[in-house]
């Protein structure tokens, strides 16, 4: 009988910036020729360094540079890069189950986070949920069982959205570069409407929610039928979209208005979810209580999992074998997400995000006053982004984006980009960075503004 080897804790990484050769250094300029040889070139590359170890807030690269996370795996390590409580999981699970399938042969950790779930998402009634592997597969499998359960086929989705990659999700993903060029024929039966952008609406702020929301309640009556739309899909605050927050107002319309139809509500809060915005999830913001949520990235600290969360009512109207998947809430994963879950309740990363937000938000502000090629400042919690436009007007400004970028990570902090325009600079730290490296790396942020010609 074989035992495993027991784990021995790497010393601790320090939480500080540090920058020992030029970024690229000469290991990861090696390392991105073999990367260009043997990996798909359809592959995109945000940060020219290769990663060797990582800690809380720090990604150390194999030159040896401390870098400063400013986003999280696109919004995964919510809980901190290798933290203690998911590491320590995932060691212990996987010694004792790596996989038997759960359809197969059950294990504990996979119920004990849909009770999560069904425990932490909004509203009191009894809820279901289902686990799988990405983003993408938990809202295809949203949309399935909502077709299933309505016995309707239209989805209605939003302009500036983004699900995914995979066929339907691409259909549900509103840009065409990169997601979407050359990989169609699409599926059938999505609808897409406007999403309220307050910064570029042309309409009065001040009845921006309910314009908008009469429009497309009156599309969705004119051009679809309401009888015929099985789901309304929104991230409540849209994340590749470019972190734009509809108007107060919006989200509980239209809640309502799926609610009188038997229209399913799907809130996507695969980026939103998970104390990233101050609180469980984004919709908690203004008490919308969706039909469905699906959750992926911050639920399980880095590990791959996702999930569907319902009303019982309709995660129990399929048939059973009807849902599933080889790998769907692999034990391993459901471990990392019992330590990630338990590590946000035990630091209240909920509060830390707000906490983040409002020293980020007053950071950006200030920049925003000293340098006009910041248009707004925008976000909620510790989901903040810029959007970067020529200076006095609102036209977008990807130049400086990009000058922006290259220069904090040649100063050791990286940050993502998102937007319809690609001019908007996203901030998803990981909740367990300290005050003094968000500082640090606010004040090269404001550098890198000051350098811009
Ligand atoms: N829904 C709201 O943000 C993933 C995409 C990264 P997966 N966003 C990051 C990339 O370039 O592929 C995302 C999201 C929202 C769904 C998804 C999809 O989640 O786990 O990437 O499939």
């Amino acid at each position: 009988m074989s035992t495993h080897p027991s784990h021995t804790p790497l010393p601790a990484l320090a939480q500080e910036r540090r920058v020992v050769t030029a970024i690229p250094g000469p290991k990861s300029q090696e390392a991105l020729t073999r990367r260009a040889a043997a990996t798909s070139a359809g592959l995109g590359l945000t940060f020219p360094v290769f990663i060797e170890r990582t800690q809380g807030a720090i990604l150390q690269d194999i030159d040896g540079n401390s870098l400063i996370d400013f986003g999280s795996g696109i919004g995964v390590v919510n809980v901190g890069n290798s933290n203690d409580l998911v590491v320590n999981n995932v060691i212990e699970q996987v010694q004792k189950i790596a996989h038997t399938c759960f359809t197969v042969a059950p294990y504990m950790g996979y119920v004990e986070v849909c009770e999560l779930l069904n425990e932490l998402t909004p509203g009191t009634h009894k809820k279901k949920s289902l686990l799988v592997n990405s983003g993408a597969e938990a809202v295809e499998n949203a949309v399935k069982v909502a077709r299933h359960f309505t016995k309707r086929p239209a989805v209605v989705v939003f302009e500036h959205a983004y699900h995914g990659r995979t066929n339907l999700t691409m259909a549900l993903t509103a840009k065409n570069m990169p997601y979407k060029e050359g990989f169609g024929p699409f599926a059938g039966e999505v609808y897409r409407m406007p999403m309220p952008y307050p910064y570029r609406a042309l309409s009065n702020p001040a009845t921006l929610a309910q314009d908008s929301f009469e429009e497309i309640s009156h599309r969705i009556e004119k051009e679809i039928g309401v009888e015929n739309v099985a789901a309304i899909l929104i991230e409540p605050i849209q994340g590749e979209g470019g972190f734009i927050v509809p108007p107060k107002g919006f989200l509980p319309a239209l809640s309502e208005f799926a609610t009188k139809h038997g229209i399913i509500f799907i809130a996507d809060e695969v980026q939103t979810g998970f104390c990233r915005t101050g609180d469980w999830f984004a919709v908690n913001d203004e008490n919308v209580v969706p039909d469905m949520v699906v959750t992926a990235k911050g639920i399980a600290g880095g590990l791959p999992l996702a999930g569907v969360t319902g009303r019982a009512d309709i995660m129990d109207s399929v048939h059973i074998a009807g849902l599933g998947g080889t790998y769907g809430g692999n034990p391993v994963s459901c471990a990392a997400a019992l330590g990630a879950i338990q590590s946000m309740k035990d630091e209240k990363l909920a509060d830390r995000a707000k906490h983040i937000g409002q020293i980020m938000g007053d950071a950006l502000r200030a920049m925003q006053a000293k340098y006009p090629v910041i248009g707004e400042v925008r976000g909620r919690g510790a989901m903040q982004a810029i959007e970067l436009v020529k200076p006095g007007t609102k036209e977008p400004n990807t130049a400086a984006m990009q000058e922006v970028i290259k220069y904090c990570l040649s100063k050791g902090v990286l940050i993502l980009t998102a937007g319809t325009y690609v001019n908007v600079i996203r901030f998803l730290p990981p909740l367990v960075m300290t005050d003094d490296l968000l500082k640090d790396a606010l004040g090269v942020l404001d550098e890198a503004f000051a350098s811009l010609k």
